[in-house]
């Protein structure tokens, strides 16, 4: 028997993946950057046994089985379609499934387990491609601080272009609501792409975006990656709402956090919101205002509770 463990962490998007140019590779139709964390984690061991005839997943201690057929095709893709059956148990320290990146710490710690396992010994990028394959987010969590995803041709390339302590950044995620999403992004990128009339005009501006948000990260300017992050959250989430049947993530706790955040903003902290595929607001400040931002979302009505992390380091086996 081997058994192997791995951690990641989710990272959390300021210039965002929404949409795929191929579903059958999983491949982005944008390019995307994103801030890897430290304190939210997903913790995978992976263990091939010769006594099981089917995987075996636990999440949080529960059996899983719908996740299952994603965790075995990812498997197979590392170690190979003969491969022995898995036992394979995930923890994560933070709500999954409600808009807080769970696919991503999970895939990404996935691989490098499973890759460990199966004493494959792979680079990391060929790592991040076979997540990304899984969970198109996935392939960012096998970089730290901060990241950029690139699709070129048919596949993807990443590159840190900050590590954290080069530009350490705070974020506080505002949690209003722990359920699991209404709609799974990827079923919401698929009716994105099908039905707003916004989506290609989202695709044919990304790049832009994306320009804007790494010269900002090489000059380490606040401001200018504040105004970006927000501009291409709020472009999504226009796409999503304009879908049909429309996909609204927010909740009215989501509104009442834009509002914190604006009131902040108004006062002079160094502070902006993103939001992925869920109601929670992700809050991203200089260190120095950390406690101001993060005693204002808490007391924001219809917040639950707040999680705050600095930025973290990729994917990693644990020994
Ligand atoms: C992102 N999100 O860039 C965007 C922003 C959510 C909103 O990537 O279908 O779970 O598994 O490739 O990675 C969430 O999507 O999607 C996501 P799949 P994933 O972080």
């Amino acid at each position: 028997m081997t058994g192997q463990s791995a951690q990641a962490q989710p990272n959390i998007a300021l210039i965002k993946y929404w949409g795929k140019s191929e579903i059958s590779s999983n491949l982005p139709a944008v390019d995307s950057l994103s801030l890897t964390l430290d304190s939210l984690h997903t913790q995978m061991s992976v263990s091939l046994r010769d006594d099981l005839n089917t995987d075996r997943l636990e999440i949080n201690g529960a059996p899983a089985t719908a996740m299952l057929p994603r965790v075995s095709a990812c498997l197979d893709t590392v170690c190979g379609k003969d491969r022995a059956r898995a036992s394979i148990k995930s923890s994560s320290n933070f709500p999954i499934a409600a808009g807080l990146a769970s696919s991503a710490s999970a895939f990404a710690a996935l691989v490098v387990a499973a890759d460990r396992a199966c004493g494959g010994g792979r680079d990391r990028l060929t790592l991040a491609r076979i997540a990304g394959r899984a969970s198109g987010s996935a392939a960012r969590s096998l970089y730290g601080g901060i990241v950029t995803l690139n699709k070129v041709g048919a596949e993807i390339n990443l590159q840190e272009i900050a590590q954290p302590n080069e530009w350490p950044l705070s974020v506080v995620i505002a949690v209003t609501e722990e359920g699991p999403k209404s709609v799974s992004s990827g079923e919401a990128m698929v009716r994105s792409a099908e039905t707003s009339p916004f989506y290609s005009t989202w695709i044919d501006r990304q790049g832009e975006d994306l320009d804007s948000a790494m010269t900002a990260v090489a000059e380490r300017n606040f401001s200018a990656l504040a105004t970006v992050a927000e501009h291409n959250c709020l472009k999504m989430h226009s796409v999503t709402w304009t879908s049909r049947p429309p996909v609204v993530y927010w909740k009215s706790a989501t509104i009442a956090c834009l509002e914190t955040v604006r009131r902040l903003q108004s006062d002079g902290c160094p502070v902006f919101f993103t939001i992925d595929a869920g109601p929670q607001v992700k809050a991203v400040c200089l260190p120095e205002v950390l406690s101001t931002v993060e005693n204002a979302l808490g007391n924001t009505t219809g917040v639950k509770r707040t999680i705050v992390s600095g930025l973290g380091s990729g994917a990693r086996a644990l020994d």
